[in-house]
């Protein structure tokens, strides 16, 4: 029941690198796809929160997109990391994502890494999260753990497996000493508090990044302009732009005779119809928004706030 006093609460802040697994560990612990996920760097772009209810408590996970050094030209990928480390700050607890395949205890913390250690001015605990543990030796794995604890004062360190699930039980415990008791926040039942256009979209960005090769998907945007219920008929009809920053893109975008988006298209609704267990009728249109990334009157109007301290 809301408001029921339940013995720890709070609110964990999922921080790191790009791709080192920080939306496959949220689906994965909340037991639902509400991030996406893709085999490319800085696929998330924000934050996204996921809830995990289970007897005496409660965690509410926030996602944000991988933080890198590289590429702040651009003022998406500033609000970017902004996000990230302003979810940090607003946390009770940090969980610092390492992709554990990428590193190794002879050369040390990669550079990605240190960049978001040093600039981490969070106060509050943070755990070390050695991910994708399923594809390295444990010795390596405990080994580079060393190496991090050295260069940080982190409050706990954990291996785990986000795609797999090993060792999350073992976090989540790990978590637990450093929350409070409180009041229930979310239903049991509720695994997000993102609307249904923000995931739809996100669905279709999802497919994007996968058919779309090198920088492309990174100068696309979706918006949602219609999303209708008709319910009587059980089918969702949902009217989508996708926004791309140049005019060349918008033909690649298409493809010779439609194929690239209509094969976009599909793999959406595919999705889209296993997720509302109903019909979906999705319309994809695409439109040149001039360099879209860089401005931030455009921004927000595909979309993002500007939700961080200035
Ligand atoms: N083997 C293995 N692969 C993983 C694991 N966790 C994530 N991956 C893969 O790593 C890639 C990136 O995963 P994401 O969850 O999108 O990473 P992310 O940190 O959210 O990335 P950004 O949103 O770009 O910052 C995907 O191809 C995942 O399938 C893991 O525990 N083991
Ligand atoms: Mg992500």
């Amino acid at each position: 029941m809301l408001g029921n006093e339940l013995k720890y609460t709070g609110f964990a802040a999922i921080i790191g690198a790009p791709n080192s697994g920080k939306s496959t560990f949220l689906n994965t612990v909340v037991r639902s796809k509400i991030s996406i996920v893709t085999p490319k760097a800085q696929t998330t772009r924000n934050k996204i929160r996921g809830v995990y209810s289970k007897d005496d408590t409660q965690i509410v996970f926030t996602d944000t997109p991988g933080i890198t050094s590289t590429d702040l030209g651009k003022l998406l990928n500033n609000w970017m990391n902004r996000y990230s480390f302003s979810a940090a700050k607003e946390s009770d607890i940090t969980l610092f994502f390492v992709d554990i395949s990428t590193q190794h205890p002879e050369t040390g913390i990669g550079p990605e890494e240190k960049h978001i250690l040093d600039n981490l001015k969070s106060r509050t605990p943070t755990i070390l999260v050695a991910n994708k543990c399923d594809i390295v030796k444990k010795m390596r794995a405990d080994d580079t753990i060393a190496v991090y604890k050295k260069h940080f004062k982190f409050d706990a360190a954990y291996s785990i497996s986000a795609s797999d699930g090993t060792g999350i039980p073992e976090l989540i415990e790990g978590i637990k000493k450093f929350l409070q008791p409180g009041p229930q926040l979310f239903p049991e039942d509720m695994t997000t508090d993102q609307d249904d256009s923000f995931l739809v979209s996100e669905i279709i960005r999802e497919k994007l990044f996968m058919e779309l090769t090198q920088e492309l998907p990174y100068h696309t945007v979706i918006t949602i302009d219609r999303m209708t219920d008709h319910k009587s008929k059980n089918i969702l009809l949902i009217d989508a732009t996708i926004h791309v920053a140049r005019k060349s893109q918008k033909s690649i975008v298409i493809g010779s005779k439609g194929t690239t988006l209509g094969k976009i298209g599909r793999k959406a609704r595919l999705e889209l119809e296993k997720i509302y267990g109903c019909q979906v009728g999705l319309k994809l249109f695409v439109r040149i928004e001039e360099n879209w990334f860089d401005k931030e009157r455009l921004l927000k109007k595909v979309g993002f706030e500007k939700d961080f301290d200035r």
